[in-house]
């Protein structure tokens, strides 16, 4: 048998080269919990654990090729996914037909990030199957635990945006949404990190290189993207023209389908992902004609398209080739859109009518241009009549006020890449800026702010300004965010527009992020609340009498502690750092970034160090500082955050002075799997960003879903959170929105804090020395130059008091096990409003007007 040999090598392997894949699940946690059946739905699909044992030795055999005794755990891996897509097929394909059948009116999301995760644990809790499945493996002498363990995650996204994207999905088909998501098959997702003596290592992620059991490749729908070349005007004897665009290259767009389960499998929508491969219809005169480049380059380059995902923050290098990935798959999706579209219509003014296409940030902006291009070019409909339907047919979320962030594009890489596009976009352009004219006449300023081309040195087409003069509707992702799009980054769009900007708060998937990752609690909830808190998060608040039960207080924090328990295990495997279940759990788990301040965390864990220094009974309760997050790679002042952290960990851990009561832990390769091991875990939430610059945050969510007490800004949805849960009952601290607006424009001067602050002050100047790099000082400067002289961006210093008075305060809150306890439950209770399904709802509501169509 495997097993035994398997998990050992396994775990040999770990501790040595601490970044590899993990065996992470929580084994004793999930195994203790009962998996209730939900008493609501009745169970989603018909399996019993004999034929689910009986499928499951039938695919390892005849579908793998191999037997019981000789299978390896991924082996038993593949098999178990296609046992359970068997019974996903048929959702899928049934599904498929109830929308083709109604013709239904769907909702395309056109996202360049999806950040799955795993499917096997999720698909099995959707499909309501977890525990036959469960039961037939174990049958089988395997441990589910272990099987799920061997899938890679599906990284196809950096963060936020992207796991965004996948709770969506989820809750599309949970509530029975027609809707498709719109994504491209990334051979390399993000990339795998790893840690060199601190330093961020990136290697290349490969989930899929041997095969992935969930998705299908469906050559019947290949699509054929055009690239380069020219435009010639074409006039006909009538003296009316039009543009044919004889491009120079070709593509060739192959989807891959991953079905999406949606809970209790009533729909199983898909999720659909463009591959590119060189063309072979490729126009070998034409590409002769306009002699560009070398034909061996482009076939590589063809294939290149979709082989690695962007990271975000990305330097120049790679922006022509962004910039086709991006056309690549919107031109992909926009015609796959309208293939699915005339299977059942001829008539195109019912385009807008059947289709909403929902833009997940200005990434798939292109997807206008291109749906232009295709209404005038080539069904030549006119150009009001295309315009109209597009304004119809799109809208916008935007995620970030960053203005680095806000994509633009030079006019030359366009006109090069897609030329006729850009006459589109000019023509748009100048309908839109008659508008403002018309608005403020004689308002040049007005115009060249508002318009879609940036005049300057190197002109460029602003993206999200073509799709704030398309969509219907644009909406940003908190309330907080949402006013700051009004106000500060679009306010004379919304004075044109009035109507067009709103908002939809961000929401999370209450399967993934409670009952799969968290199975004890879970079960509490069923127990105390009843199952249908899964698709009803509201429903969590009966729990909020038992707050103040000390009966219910101890179960809840048991399964707090147990939680800790395992991943205190999980540290163990990945960084041999030892820490105690006893100690708060304080994490910060989120991409790496300067306006989500890790670096203020790391002044405050400087600050507790320094007191246990000069008085080793410095009297803390002891904590455990968690971070997971990657770096763009391009991102210097990003990678050196980790490498300081990780220096000040190895310093902290390894000082026997100051008695365990500080230990701080980077781990390594920070995606979803952890997250879900890490978040089950946290006693203290970090949401920390200057207040005004995250837009909203989903972590933030997770961790109080989980019962996490968070400390946090004023900022994007810590706001509303603090609406459901009682600001009493979080630890909010440091300036407003307001008062970041007004300092900034007062003129802010980090060294006034570093002057007036004196324990500030020795945590700054002691990153000089190289008490924690011994025989480089220096290394860490760079930390404290960008805080002082290169004026501290976002306002650490500024906000350093009063956060670390909230810590102060969480460490006396702690101390009253009770009372934690009690405030533990109520941000977990709280939730109910950041559920994904509510956020979809709100999007169905205000935006795509979708009807539900349930398979019955
Ligand atoms: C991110 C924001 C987060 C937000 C997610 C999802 C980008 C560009 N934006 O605050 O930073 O929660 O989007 O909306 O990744």
């Amino acid at each position: 048998m495997a097993t035994k040999t398997d998990k050992k090598k396994t775990a040999g392997k770990a501790v040595k080269k601490a970044t590899t894949e993990k065996k992470t699940t929580p084994k004793k946690t999930a195994a203790k919990a009962k998996t209730k059946k939900s008493a609501v739905v009745a169970p989603a699909v018909e399996c019993t654990k004999e034929e689910m044992q009986q499928a499951i030795l039938d695919r390892l055999q005849k579908g793998l090729g191999t037997s019981q005794d000789k299978a390896n755990n991924k082996a038993w891996w593949n098999a178990t996914c296609y046992a359970v897509n068997e019974l996903v097929f048929d959702k899928l394909t049934k599904t498929q037909k109830n929308h083709s059948g109604h013709d239904t009116r769907a909702v395309n999301y056109l996202s360049l990030e999806f950040l799955m995760g795993r499917l096997l644990s999720n698909n099995l809790h959707n499909l309501e199957l977890f525990s036959v499945a469960q039961g037939a493996l174990k049958a089988l002498g395997k441990d589910i635990y272990d099987i799920c363990d061997e899938e890679p995650d599906m990284a196809l996204g950096n963060g936020g945006l992207g796991r965004l994207a996948a709770c969506f999905i989820d809750s599309l088909a949970t509530l029975g949404y027609p809707a498709i998501g719109y994504g491209i098959h990334y051979e390399h997702g993000l990339f795998a990190q790893s840690f060199q003596d601190g330093r961020q290592i990136e290697r290349p992620d490969t989930w899929r290189e041997y095969g992935n059991p969930w998705e299908i490749c469906r050559p019947e729908s290949i699509q054929h993207v055009p690239l380069y070349g020219y435009v010639e005007t074409v006039f006909e004897n009538d003296g009316q023209s039009y543009k044919v665009w004889h491009p120079g290259q070709k593509l060739k767009g192959v989807p891959w389908d991953i079905p999406i389960v949606g809970y209790a499998a009533k729909t199983v929508n898909i999720l659909r992902l463009w591959e590119s491969r060189a063309d072979e219809a490729f126009d070998w005169d034409v590409f002769n004609a306009g002699g560009y480049v070398d034909a061996q380059a482009e076939k590589s380059q063809a294939e290149t398209v979709s082989k690695v995902l962007y990271p975000n923050d990305s330097t120049e290098a790679g922006k022509e080739l962004r910039l086709i990935q991006q056309y690549f798959f919107c031109a992909c999706s926009v015609k796959d859109i309208i293939r699915r579209f005339k299977r059942a219509n001829t008539d195109w003014s019912l385009f807008a009518k059947k289709v909403a296409i929902q833009l997940n940030d200005t990434h798939p902006t292109i997807a206008i241009p291109e749906l232009m291009r295709i209404l005038v070019d080539e069904e030549r409909l006119g150009w009001d009549a295309a315009w109209a339907i597009c304004q119809e047919t799109f809208a916008y979320t935007n995620h970030t006020l960053l203005p680095e962030a806000l994509e633009q594009w030079s006019v030359g890489l366009f006109e090069k890449v897609l030329p006729r596009h850009l006459e589109i976009i000019y023509e748009i352009n100048s309908q839109f800026l008659q508008l403002v004219e018309e608005k403020w006449p004689g308002d040049d300023q007005k115009k060249a702010k508002l318009s879609i081309i940036a005049e300057g040195d190197v002109r460029r087409v602003r993206m999200a300004n073509l799709c704030v003069v398309t969509a219907y509707k644009v909406n940003g992702v908190a309330a907080v965010h949402s006013a700051l799009v009004k106000t500060d980054l679009f306010p004379e769009f919304h004075q044109l527009f009035p109507t067009k900007l709103v908002n939809v708060t961000n929401g999370i998937t209450p399967r993934r992020w409670l009952k799969a990752c968290n199975p004890e609690l879970s079960a509490l909830y069923d127990e105390t609340v009843g199952a249908d808190w899964v698709v009803n998060l509201d429903k969590l608040k009966d729990a909020l009498p038992k707050a103040t039960d000390v009966a219910f207080q101890k179960r809840f924090m048991d399964i707090k502690r147990s939680n800790k328990v395992e991943l205190v295990k999980i540290i163990k495997e990945l960084t041999d750092v030892e820490v105690s279940a006893d100690a708060i759990f304080d994490i910060q788990i989120k991409r790496l970034h300067e306006y989500k301040r890790q670096q203020l965390n790391l002044l405050h864990i400087l600050t507790l160090y320094r007191r246990l220094l000069e008085n080793p009974d410095y009297d803390m309760v002891p904590r455990v500082f968690l971070f997971g997050a990657k770096a763009a790679p391009g991102y210097h002042m990003a990678k050196q955050i980790i490498y300081a952290l990780n220096k000040i960990a190895d310093k902290v851990n390894n000082d026997k002075r100051i008695k365990g009561k500080l230990k701080v832990v980077f781990l390594p390769n920070y995606r979803v799997t952890l997250a879900e091991k890490m978040i089950p875990a946290a006693d203290v939430s970090e949401q920390i960003s200057t207040a005004g610059l995250e837009a909203s945050g989903t972590g933030n969510m997770k961790l109080a879903l989980n019962g996490a007490l968070t400390v946090g800004t004023m900022d994007g949805a810590n706001i509303e959170m603090a609406e459901e849960i009682g600001a009493e009952d979080m630890f909010i601290f440091g300036l407003s929105v307001a008062e970041v607006k007004a300092l900034k424009s007062a003129g802010y001067n980090p060294y006034d804090y570093y002057y007036k602050n004196p324990e500030l002050k020795a945590v700054l100047d002691w990153l000089d020395s190289d008490f924690f790099t011994p025989g480089k000082p220096g290394e860490l400067s760079d930390i404290k130059r960008s805080l002082l002289d290169w004026g501290d961006e976002y306002l650490c210093l500024a906000d350093y008091a009063s956060y670390c008075a909230a810590h102060q305060k969480i460490d006396e809150t702690y101390r009253d096990q009770s009372l934690w306890a009690e405030k533990a439950i109520i941000n977990s209770a709280s939730m109910g409003k950041f559920n994904s399904d509510r956020s979809i709802e709100d999007y169905v509501a205000n935006i795509w007007k979708l009807e539900k169509f349930p398979i019955s």
